[in-house]
């Protein structure tokens, strides 16, 4: 985990500063409604997750499937630092992405089950969903590929003359990945708005981040060409936050691209036909019942008394009937006509 202190930095409130006032491992402090905010929309991450596991185990997913589990505080936080039109762009695991984006959790579980109803007309699946209404780009399968796209989003940003910050997320085996240094020269040389989020889950498949990667701070992976980074504690919703907004503050003034490195998890395997024997469950089970990102915020709430069991039980019962009104939707809707085998293709 990155060190931590407990500086406040440059949170909406006060205004933001960007990244001189930025110290690392700096955290916001949320207040009441932060802190619900952010327990709301990383439990129903959380809970939808859960359930696509259940319905690809029964057999109403097909092909891939990544569950985002144990790193719902980055996309959350960042989401937090964000202003309309800002820009998401990531791979495949995405689902938490698009929730945290605002598109419909029906919408999700639907592409998913491959209806009519799913946010690419039931023709996309786990990893081809777009929003132009939410600035939400995919949903890629091919590692990488969303750094050169999400640095072209920042390009037509700027091209466009519009303030819009765009967000590529890719992971730790992805950041080894060519690509990814054309792309970050570009940003570099022109100054485009784009920041590099790094999930640093530890591992590339089965690999291990030790195992694959010659330099395992991913933080430093823009120092040669000037591209500033940070190392955030990614298991915890305010210290995404605070680099969140120190990072987008740079972006905004024109000082060019940012990497954050987010050190995070994720509990489940790769994705639903991956067992995880590279790693011990000790492991796995360390990370869970010492950062878990949903039970800080909820041991918070707590102590403050902010929230009673009994509320935060109620918010958990709100989401449980989001997701599974969006599992029964899922499951009733009709597949596309056969018809839709001809429409939204480049001939
Ligand atoms: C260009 C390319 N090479 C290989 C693959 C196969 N592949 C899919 S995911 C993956 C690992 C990527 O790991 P990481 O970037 O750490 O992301 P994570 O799955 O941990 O979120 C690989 C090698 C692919 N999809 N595309
Ligand atoms: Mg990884």
């Amino acid at each position: 985990m990155a060190p931590r202190n407990t500086a406040s930095v440059s949170s909406r409130k006060t205004g933001s500063k960007g990244i001189e006032d930025f110290a690392p491992g700096a955290i916001v402090e949320f207040d009441r409604d932060d802190e619900l905010k952010a327990y709301r929309e990383m439990l129903l991450i959380r809970r939808f997750e859960e359930k696509a596991g259940q319905l690809y185990g029964m057999g109403f997913i097909g092909g891939f499937c990544h569950l985002y589990i144990g790193q719902e505080a980055v996309v959350v936080g960042m989401q937090l630092a964000l202003k309309e039109g800002d820009q998401v762009i990531t791979g495949y695991r995405d689902h938490g992405h698009m929730l945290a984006c605002g598109m419909s959790a029906r919408g999700v579980m639907a592409e998913l089950t491959g209806r009519r109803g799913g946010l690419s007309k039931g023709k996309g699946g786990s990893m081809h969903m777009f929003s132009k209404e939410k600035h939400f780009y995919g949903g890629h399968g091919i590692v990488g590929a969303q750094v050169s796209l999400g640095t072209g989003l920042a390009f037509a940003n700027r091209y466009r003359g519009n303030d819009n910050v765009s967000l590529a997320y890719f992971g730790d085996g992805a950041a080894n990945q060519g690509q990814v240094y054309e792309s970050f020269n570009m940003a570099a040389l022109w100054k485009l708005p784009v920041i590099y989020i790094i999930e640093n889950n530890r591992y590339a498949m089965g690999t291990s981040v030790a195992r694959a990667s010659a330099g395992v701070d991913f933080s430093k992976r823009g120092s040669a060409i000037g591209i500033p980074g940070f190392q955030v504690d990614g298991m915890d919703v305010r210290a995404v936050k605070a680099a969140g907004e120190a990072a987008v503050a740079h972006c905004r003034e024109g000082k060019g691209p940012i990497i954050l490195e987010m050190q995070t998890y994720r509990y489940r395997g790769h994705s639903m036909s991956d067992p995880a024997k590279y790693r011990s469950k000790d492991e796995v089970q360390k990370m869970r019942s010492e950062h878990d990102p949903i039970e800080q915020v909820k041991a918070r709430l707590l102590e403050k008394g902010w929230a009673s069991e009994d509320e935060l039980k109620a918010i958990d019962k709100d989401v449980r009937d989001i997701v599974a009104d969006s599992a029964d939707f899922a499951q009733a809707d009709p597949e596309p006509d056969v018809s839709e085998l001809y429409t939204d293709i480049l001939l």
